[in-house]
């Protein structure tokens, strides 16, 4: 199932998160990472905080949502091994299931799509880079679709995905 995930991080070494959220996937087996988005710099959104790195993930995944949501903590885990002296609410890693195919599911430790994503300039444009015409599930609309009417937020292309 084509499944496409979020990725931010405003903590650490922001480009090292983001190769380590990458090498984490290409890892698991029965998961293909096919494309990257380009990282935004992005403005916090939320309390003050460090601004955030988010980028997009393309994958192909064999394994089930839940799976691969585990495997996602995993990877935020493993980057939060790396780091020192930082705060409990302070996230080096952040990976977000946004879309799993054309699934809809509502479980108490997982909705998808990701509720946010129309909320979320952040989430949106890199994820338009790529897949515009997906149809997100529950809103009607697609991905191009909900980027041109979300809520303006400050935000700058980065640089290419670190691989
Ligand atoms: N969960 C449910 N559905 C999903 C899903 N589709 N993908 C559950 C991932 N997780 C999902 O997640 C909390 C719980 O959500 C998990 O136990 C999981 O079972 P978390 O990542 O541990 O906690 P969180 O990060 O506080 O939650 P969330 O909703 O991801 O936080 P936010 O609201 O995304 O806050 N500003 C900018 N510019 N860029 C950012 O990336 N991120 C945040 C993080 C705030 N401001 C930001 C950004
Ligand atoms: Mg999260």
């Amino acid at each position: 199932m084509r499944a496409y995930v979020g990725v931010g991080t405003n903590l650490g070494d922001r480009w090292a998160n983001l190769a380590l959220a990458a090498r984490r996937l290409e890892a698991e087996p029965r998961v293909a990472l096919l494309r990257a988005s380009r990282v935004y710099d992005t403005a916090p959104l939320g309390p003050p905080q460090p601004r955030y790195l988010n980028a997009a993930l393309e994958l192909e995944s064999e394994l089930a949502p839940r799976a691969l949501l585990a495997v996602l903590r995993l990877a935020e885990n493993a980057a939060r091994r790396r780091r020192t002296g930082v705060r409990w609410a302070a996230r080096t890693l952040d990976l977000d299931l946004l879309l799993f195919g054309d699934l809809v599911i509502h479980q108490p430790d997982l909705v998808v799509p990701h509720p946010e994503i129309p909320n979320r300039r952040f989430v949106l444009a890199p994820l338009a880079e790529l897949c515009p015409d997906r149809m997100v599930p529950g809103t009607g609309a697609t991905v191009a679709q909900l980027l041109a009417r979300a809520p303006a937020a400050e935000l700058a292309c980065a640089g290419i995905y670190p691989r």
